[in-house]
């Protein structure tokens, strides 16, 4: 990865990141943990490996990204506006009545979503179907499945990556978001999981792990995934739920929080306040 490109990707993280915590903040309550730890990701992605183009969301030659963590919508919406898909206003219509960004994503509401998801397994079949038609169509795009660690109770997940590794869809590539945490506990309270690494790889998929908070880390182990072509890919995210913010890195439960006491507001706010000062220096 270029200097630049790194540089370029590391604002747009910054910007995603304050732009995740002041919509929760706005609407007082949603999914942050798990918004967070995908930062670095969507900032890689949107910077520098994704065929995008804000202005024809639904552009054939796009590669398509299925977020089956759904509730993870706010990570996504701020780097969609970022980047131009819609107003930033939006961002503070989260979850309201009538609202084009709902708080697990919606295909038919958001211009860039690409597929309907929140209930968890069910992208990874979609992801499935989508790889495979464009495998069929000699289409030169990739599909981003991104999973979360918990999610991955869900069998319905080993079903599609049977699917995908078998049919050798190597225009798949599986991020992982190994943050350690779900809803209601951590992953190994709730159902440990082993070794997700050597996991994947006995299911067929050219596999790697690495620090998923590292935007640098994760699009050299992308370009190496693009250098595939014998395989599905999969690639193990390291990540901290609530990453970039210690308040809510180190909050027990920061799956979805609430912003009704001071202590969360002011550390939103401090938190907010030094992005924006971060994304200032960052365009100077
Ligand atoms: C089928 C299904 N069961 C339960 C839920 C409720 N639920 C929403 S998020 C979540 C935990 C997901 O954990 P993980 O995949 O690790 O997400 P992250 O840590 O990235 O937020 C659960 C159980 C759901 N959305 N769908
Ligand atoms: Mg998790």
């Amino acid at each position: 990865m270029k200097e630049e490109e790194l540089k370029e990707a590391t604002l747009l993280a910054a910007k995603v990141r304050r732009d995740v915590l002041a919509m929760l903040q706005h609407r007082g309550y949603g999914h942050v943990g798990g918004s967070l730890s995908l930062v670095e990701l969507m900032a890689d992605l949107y910077t520098k490996q994704l065929r995008h183009d804000p202005a024809n969301p639904r552009w054939e030659e796009r590669d398509r990204i299925v977020l089956s963590k759904g509730h993870a919508g706010p990570v996504e919406y701020s780097v969609l506006a970022e980047r131009g898909f819609f107003p930033k206003e939006w961002l503070m219509t989260l979850n309201d009545g009538g609202t084009r960004l709902p708080s697990h994503t919606d295909r038919l509401k958001t211009p860039g979503v690409d597929a309907t998801t929140g209930s968890l397994g069910q992208g990874t079949s979609e992801a499935a179907g989508i790889a495979m038609a464009l495998a069929l169509k000699g289409s030169a795009s990739y599909t981003y499945l991104i999973v979360g660690d918990g999610e991955l109770n869900e069998g319905q997940c080993w079903e599609a990556f049977q699917f995908i590794a078998a049919k050798r869809l190597s225009n798949c590539i599986v991020f992982i978001d190994s943050n350690k945490k779900q809803l209601d506990g951590t992953i190994e309270e709730v159902l440990p999981a082993f070794d997700y690494v050597e996991k994947m790889r006995a299911f067929g998929f050219n596999t790697q792990k690495v620090d998923g908070q590292d935007i640098a880390a994760i699009d050299g182990a992308i370009e190496a995934a693009k250098q595939n072509k014998s395989s599905a890919n999969c690639i193990v995210l390291d990540t901290i739920k609530g990453a970039g913010v210690p308040y809510f890195e180190n909050a027990a439960a920061n799956h979805s929080m609430k912003w009704n006491n001071e202590e969360i507001n002011k550390a939103t706010d401090e938190a907010i306040a030094a992005l924006d000062a971060q994304i200032e220096r960052g365009e100077a």
